[in-house]
């Protein structure tokens, strides 16, 4: 069986973890593949909110299997932390959590590497969570990273340990005040490193192969956003891995020609965490009321996110790389109460009009051109079918289907997984 894909197709927080896990009960199988604990996957159910990082989104779910893939990244101590808080909700992971032994492993001194980076480039920074992903990622292609198939093996404390005062001397270089108690922060690592050995360790690419071979169903759950994608997103305020849909191959062990329905999923506006170019970035009262009403903070640092009207020419580039074959709108009900909305159709770049992403989308390039259509006032919140969504609502809708060419087949109205809306 083919695997389906859920990817975000803008900066990230679009929710994928709400969607995957009203997916879940379609699947079989629910795979992370890239990316680590910088995501911050929020799921609402029975009145509780639950955050999670690196632990796929179906882990609420029995009889679903939860894969962390060969290209995520695992910061043991996180996980362990993930994992208790599903231990106080009696939540049983031993069976269900699967791990890649090739997934590579954070260690306390890429956490404490990617600090000092942010630290040196001052207001040039990348606006990193600092969970040590790119720093991890770094040491994966440099072919010195520590992968979790390595702590089953007797001699990997000294390939930890020559890698860490590696590091430590490139901390040092970088010249920077990061104040930091090494033994410390190792104690509680390799505490981490026993708990997660307790966990199920496969090799997943034959896992997965043979899942497929068995007719199981399987969904690639997508972290961050395809513009913070390494190669496509807007280098360099971007993330470290491929967050696009080649991403999943990669991550996986998936060959191309088996991946089936990507699931693009987007928010009717735009947020940004971090720094880079936000070419429909608001500095104002709308912008504000985005924020404000979509409780726009990060999941994982609690930052706030800049907030700005949608912005169509990103999100066909998004579409087009992806392949995304159903797109699904996240918080429609935030806009409620706007008279009109703005959406961005094509960008004056340098005097001319395009409607494709150019090279580089800084402020002083780009300036957004927009349509604008009617708001609607209607609180969106409580519905729960098609029919009740008012005529602006819709129009909104049929505009962004015209635009991209691709059905909108579910509109999310709120943050339960009750308020969820199939389009026919
Ligand atoms: P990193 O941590 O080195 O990968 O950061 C590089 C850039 O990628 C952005 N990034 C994110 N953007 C949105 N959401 C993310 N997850 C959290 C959330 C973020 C949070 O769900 O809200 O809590 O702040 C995420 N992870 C990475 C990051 O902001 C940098 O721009
Ligand atoms: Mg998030």
């Amino acid at each position: 069986m083919a695997v389906d894909l859920l990817l975000g197709l803008q900066w990230g927080d679009e929710g994928k973890g709400k969607i995957v896990d009203v997916f879940t009960s379609k699947y079989d199988i629910i795979a992370r593949f890239q990316g680590g604990p910088n995501a911050g996957h929020t799921l609402v159910f029975n009145g509780r909110k639950h955050v999670l990082h690196t632990i796929p989104s179906g882990i609420f779910h029995d009889n679903t299997v939860n894969l962390v893939g060969n290209g995520v990244v695992i910061d043991p101590v996180i996980f362990k932390k993930e994992l208790n808080k599903l231990d106080e909700q009696n939540v049983d992971y031993k069976t269900s959590l699967c791990i890649s032994r090739k997934a590579h492993i954070i260690l306390p001194t890429h956490r404490l590497l990617d600090a000092a980076s942010e630290a040196s480039k001052g207001k040039a920074k990348i606006g990193s969570t600092l969970k040590g992903i790119g720093p991890t990622y770094m040491d994966k292609t440099g072919r010195n990273g520590i992968r979790v198939g390595d702590v089953e093996l007797a001699n990997w404390k000294d390939k930890y340990r020559t890698l860490a005062d590696k590091h430590e001397a490139m901390i040092d270089f970088y010249n920077v005040d990061i104040q930091y108690n090494l033994k410390e922060l190792e104690a509680e690592f390799f505490d981490a490193i026993e708990t997660l050995k307790t966990l199920k360790f496969i090799d997943s690419e034959e896992y997965v192969h043979q899942a497929q071979q068995a007719g199981k169903s399987i969904l690639a759950e997508g972290a961050q956003g395809s513009l913070l994608d390494i190669d496509f997103g807007t280098y360099p305020f971007v993330t470290s891995s491929n967050t696009t849909a080649a991403g999943a191959c990669t991550g996986l062990g998936v060959a191309p020609n088996q991946i089936g329905d990507v699931f693009g999923i987007f928010k009717a506006y735009t947020t940004r965490v971090g720094s880079g170019p936000f070419p429909t970035e608001l500095f104002d009262e709308a912008g504000e009321t985005m924020a404000r009403v979509g409780h726009e903070f990060g999941a994982t640092t609690g930052r706030p996110r800049r907030c700005g009207w949608l912005d169509l020419v990103a999100l066909r580039y998004a579409c087009q790389i992806n392949g995304v074959t159903q797109l699904i709108m996240m918080k429609g009900d935030v806009l409620s109460g706007f008279k009109t909305l703005k959406v961005c159709t094509a960008y004056n770049y340098k005097g001319e009009t395009i409607t494709h992403l150019p090279y580089n989308i800084e402020e002083e390039n780009v300036t957004p051109i927009y349509t604008e259509v009617n708001g609607w006032s209607e609180d969106l919140t409580g519905m729960t079918d098609a029919s009740e969504l008012p005529k602006a609502f819709n129009d909104y809708v049929v505009f962004l289907e015209n635009e991209l060419n691709i059905p909108i087949t579910i509109v999310s109205v709120g943050p339960d997984r009750k308020q969820t809306i199939e389009r026919k």
